[in-house]
């Protein structure tokens, strides 16, 4: 049966709106926006960037998870992004810090996973969490993806690691999280503290960066291509004007010119 002209109609103007949604900066009168330049991520295509890790949870307001407890390990997390302009995969990228591989190893592998250019995923540890989302499938595991972008954290993908000790977390005064390429080829790593640096084959292309000190805040980069510092406080959308501000916000990296509307957290507080 053909399309009457009235739905005709609709699905031609669903498929030009679906076009280009990236957030633009408003028009000029008389004039076409002017282009937002998107800052060169340190990695190269295709792989995702690391954008923010909570190493050391702290003590006051330290549910990042939002699973309403606060867990030494639990509650540490690893923030990237698709800083390119195309879609990449990132099933098979693995993240592990520096102790060695075991129950006292952080370590999770992830399972197929499209993310658009802008798109944000976040890995909690979530050793004894129970994250909003977990029993539903709209939070992913080790095995697999999640079943929708979380609401609760920016619109991001968000997976749990499950980490099966609190000795399986990073250590607040020193160590590193590796991002691996499906291969296993380094691809970055963000250091802090005293952590010795890993040791890399010759000639790897691994980005290497340090942390500044970031006890009691998560370390965010400050954009694409800036260093990772001090979280500043922060509201995070849906727990209301009162909320205390936290000190992270997982699920949440805008890059103007790159974060699509429709993966920019609800606005419903400060950021
Ligand atoms: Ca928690
Ligand atoms: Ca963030």
């Amino acid at each position: 049966m053909g399309r009457t002209p009235v739905v005709t109609a609709i699905w031609f103007l669903a498929i030009c709106c679906a076009g280009d949604t990236r957030a633009q900066p408003a028009p000029v009168p008389g004039g076409e926006p002017p282009p937002v330049p998107v800052p060169k991520a340190p990695v190269a295509y295709p792989h995702p960037l690391i954008t923010e890790i909570l190493y050391a949870v702290p003590t006051k307001n330290g549910d990042a998870n939002r699973d309403g407890e606060r867990q030494t390990t639990g509650d540490e997390f690893v923030e990237l992004i698709n800083p390119h302009d195309r879609a990449i995969r990132i099933g098979g990228y693995t993240l592990h810090d520096s102790a060695k591989p075991g129950r006292t190893q952080f370590r999770f592998t992830f399972p197929q996973l499209t993310l658009h250019p802008g798109q944000v995923v976040v890995v909690f540890n979530g050793h004894e969490s129970a994250l909003k989302g977990e029993s539903d499938g709209t939070v992913g595991d080790g095995a697999t993806s999640p079943s929708k972008q979380h609401p609760d954290f920016g619109n991001a993908w968000v997976f749990t690691a499950r980490a099966p000790s609190t000795r399986a977390g990073f250590a607040n005064g020193g160590d590193w999280v590796m991002l691996l390429d499906p291969r296993g080829v380094p691809v970055q790593c963000a250091i802090w503290g005293d952590a010795e640096k890993p040791v890399l084959p010759d000639g790897s292309a691994c980005v290497v960066e340090m942390v500044a000190d970031s006890n009691g805040v998560s370390a965010q980069r400050r954009g694409l291509d800036g260093p990772f510092e001090p979280h500043p406080p922060y509201r995070a959308s849906g727990l209301g004007a009162d909320a205390p501000l936290m000190p992270f916000s997982p699920g949440v990296f805008v890059v103007p010119g790159l974060t699509r509307l429709e993966d920019m957290p609800p606005y419903k507080g400060e950021r």
